[in-house]
């Protein structure tokens, strides 16, 4: 009988929408400016340091992922560093306009985060996202060797694990899904036709991995209702082929934000984030997207100033949001009306010495975002859908004087973890301007407590656990098998 407890060898091949780096070049050549991404550093410590899985790594990580760079301009150009070697995916313009603005963008993300009446159910874009899971096919067909593990990302790619399957049917693939996989009354809205290659596609992994149990559940329905195939305690068995479909709550890496609450970078920037005037301060951070909830939150805050009187003057709301795809049409109306309301809130409450809400429309550097984070009161995390939403983790991982208060949303995967947070409905003003009040008015002791209660949960489990979790059950598919007597 086969030891199963034997260290394998092989090479870890990680398949995403973008490349670990950005690639600029110049008179002077070529620099790779390595991401630093959740992703990214995950699957670095599983590779060298924390790996704590039955597999040992040979070679560098092997990643394939688009390029907005040219075939020609990348002749010749070595697209490694000390961690990565990249195989570049070329994607023509037009054809990404259709794959990834159109079927990814314009219908999965909208669909999948439950906002079908803006999905745009094109043909022409599920023939562009067949044609470009394609060329990310082609670009791996040279690249995988008879060990190589595969880990899959995300909505972008839901195809190419069975074109995988059906030409290396040795190979371990595993499949992650970033965004919620959404309840079989909106999955059906997709021509049946998508859904069954969707389906199809995804199952050719050997595990699928989702944030919540929740996806997990609305997913292996679809699986049932599309190809009629149950499951067994999380396996389905496909012709003798098993797939794991389970939860791997994302995280973050606790202790850099942890960490960071001595760093004197950050302590300055903890120093500048208020001003002595500001009794209280709440903030959001998020990219500009409808997902996110921005408007929600700011009529929940403009509720709460119209109720709470006393806080007038003493309370501030520091509002960041990313730029994220303001070229849009959609996206650029949807600023408009934060600005709008923004303002309209600024003109209503605020006073000379007295602004209730600091509202920035930019990106921010590490130390920045965790000097917010610990100046802050109070955390205020509204998606009206969320994946997961790390935001509110790396809140509360930063807290390491243990004090603060997280309000999020039921919306976000998140909320399945942290249940000490102040929990509330986003579509609900009032829900949100009573939990702002509560917060603000929370003793240090409880917040001490709700705060000691969810750090301990993301320290136990943090994106290191995550990466070996996921991998572990990737490599251990074959013991199930056999356990399973399925062979
Ligand atoms: P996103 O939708 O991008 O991710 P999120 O999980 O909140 O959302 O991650 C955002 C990241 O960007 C965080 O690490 C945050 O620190 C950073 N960020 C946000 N605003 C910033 C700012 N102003 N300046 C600098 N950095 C900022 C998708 C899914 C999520 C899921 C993740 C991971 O939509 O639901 O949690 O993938 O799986």
């Amino acid at each position: 009988m086969k030891n199963f407890t034997t260290r394998k060898k092989g090479r870890l091949i990680i398949v995403a929408y973008r490349l670990p780096f950005k690639i600029i070049k110049n008179e002077s050549g070529t620099s790779l400016f390595q991401n630093s991404g959740g992703l990214v550093s995950a699957v670095l410590s599983l590779a060298q340091g924390s790996n704590n899985t039955s597999f040992e790594f040979e070679d560098k990580i092997q990643w394939i992922g688009y390029t907005d760079n040219t075939a020609e301009e990348l002749e010749g150009v070595t697209l490694e560093n000390d961690n990565f070697k990249a195989h570049p995916v070329f994607i023509s313009q037009e054809l990404n306009d259709n794959y990834y603005e159109g079927f990814c963008n314009d219908l999965i993300w909208p669909l999948f985060h439950y906002f079908p009446t803006i999905a745009k159910f094109e043909t022409k874009f599920f023939e562009a996202y067949q044609e470009a899971n394609l060329l990310f096919y082609d670009a791996m067909v040279d690249v995988i060797q008879p060990d190589d593990v595969i880990w899959i990302h995300d909505y972008q790619l839901m195809l190419l694990p069975d074109l995988i399957r059906q030409k290396f049917p040795k190979n371990k693939i595993g499949f992650f899904f970033h965004i919620p996989f959404p309840s079989f009354e909106i999955f059906r809205l997709l021509p049946s036709i998508w859904r069954e290659a969707i389906i199809d596609g995804i199952m050719g992994a050997d595990v699928v991995g989702f944030h919540t149990n929740d996806y997990v559940e609305y997913f292996l329905k679809a699986v049932r209702m599309v190809i009629g195939q149950g499951n067994r305690m999380h396996y389905v068995n496909l012709n003798n082929r098993l797939v794991k479909v389970d939860a791997f709550p994302i995280s973050i890496d606790y202790k850099k934000f942890n960490d960071a609450f001595d760093d004197p970078l950050v302590i300055k920037a903890r120093h500048d984030a208020r001003t002595p005037l500001m009794e209280k301060v709440i903030f959001s951070v998020d990219r500009l997207d409808y997902s996110k909830g921005l408007l929600n939150r700011l009529k929940g805050y403009e509720r709460f100033l119209e109720q709470y009187e006393e806080w007038h003057g003493r309370v501030s709301f520091v509002m960041m949001v990313v730029p994220s795809r303001d070229q849009i049409e959609q996206y650029q109306q949807m600023k408009s009306e934060i600005d709008q309301t923004v303002g309209r809130i600024g003109a209503q409450y605020g006073k000379i010495n007295w602004q209730p809400i600091i509202y920035q429309y930019r990106s921010m550097p590490f130390e920045e975002l965790v000097g917010l984070y610990t100046a802050s009161d109070v955390a205020l995390i509204t998606p009206v859908r969320d994946g997961m939403n790390l935001v509110c983790k790396e809140y509360v991982a930063s807290r390491k004087d243990e004090q603060g208060v997280l309000i999020l949303s039921e919306m976000a995967g998140a909320a399945a973890e942290l249940g000490e947070a102040l929990i509330i409905n986003p579509t609900d003003s009032q829900d949100i301007a009573d939990a702002i009040n509560k917060a603000l008015e929370m003793e240090p002791e409880d917040q001490r407590k709700r705060m000691v209660a969810m750090q301990q949960r993301l320290r136990e489990y943090d994106v290191f656990a995550w990466t070996n979790d996921f991998f572990t059950q990737m490599i251990m598919i074959d013991q199930e098998h056999k356990r399973l007597k399925l062979d």
